[in-house]
């Protein structure tokens, strides 16, 4: 099964949209493996980033990303990077589609609500990057014959 890094943005804690957000790839059928709440600093952020540390917007990025805790999550299914990347929206807040997470809350690219891992193997270097191995539980999940 594969397994992708949703980072809830400081701005989703904020607005109260955890809830809701969480709630949604629930529903899809994704299981949840890890989630954690931490305060991101930039050690961390520039390695996250590392594709965008020249970007005239990092500054911006990395200031926003520590502006309040953050819900770090690890979630497992079938196709489960591109199912919640396709859930996420596009990374341009204005035209994300409504029905996506950014297309319904979000209008401005830099409070675009939640981070998703774009590819098998960024998921792999994020989920090391944000958990220890001993924080991803294999649970056994009782509904999954149903999705
Ligand atoms: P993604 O989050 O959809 O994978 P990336 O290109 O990896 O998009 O960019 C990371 C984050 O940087 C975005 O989610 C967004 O918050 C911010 N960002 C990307 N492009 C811009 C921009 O042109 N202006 C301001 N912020 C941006
Ligand atoms: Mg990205």
């Amino acid at each position: 099964m594969e397994r992708t890094l949703v980072i809830l943005k400081p701005g989703c804690l904020q607005r109260g949209l955890i809830g809701e957000v969480i709630s949604r790839f629930e529903k899809r059928g994704l299981k949840l493996v890890a989630m954690k709440m931490v305060q991101l600093d930039e050690e961390i952020l520039k390695v996250h980033y590392a594709h965008l540390l020249d970007r005239p917007f990092f500054p911006w990025l990395r200031d926003g990303m520590m502006a309040a805790p953050v819900i770090l999550c690890c979630w497992e299914g079938y196709s489960a990077v591109q199912v919640v990347r396709d859930m996420a929206g596009a990374t341009k807040a204005s035209k994300a589609v409504p029905g996506t997470i950014r297309g319904d809350y979000s209008l401005h690219t830099p409070h675009n609500v939640i981070h998703a891992s774009d590819s098998d193997e960024s998921a792999k270097r994020e989920i090391n990057l944000f958990f220890k191995e001993d924080e991803i539980i294999d649970w056994h999940d009782e509904n999954a014959k149903w999705f």
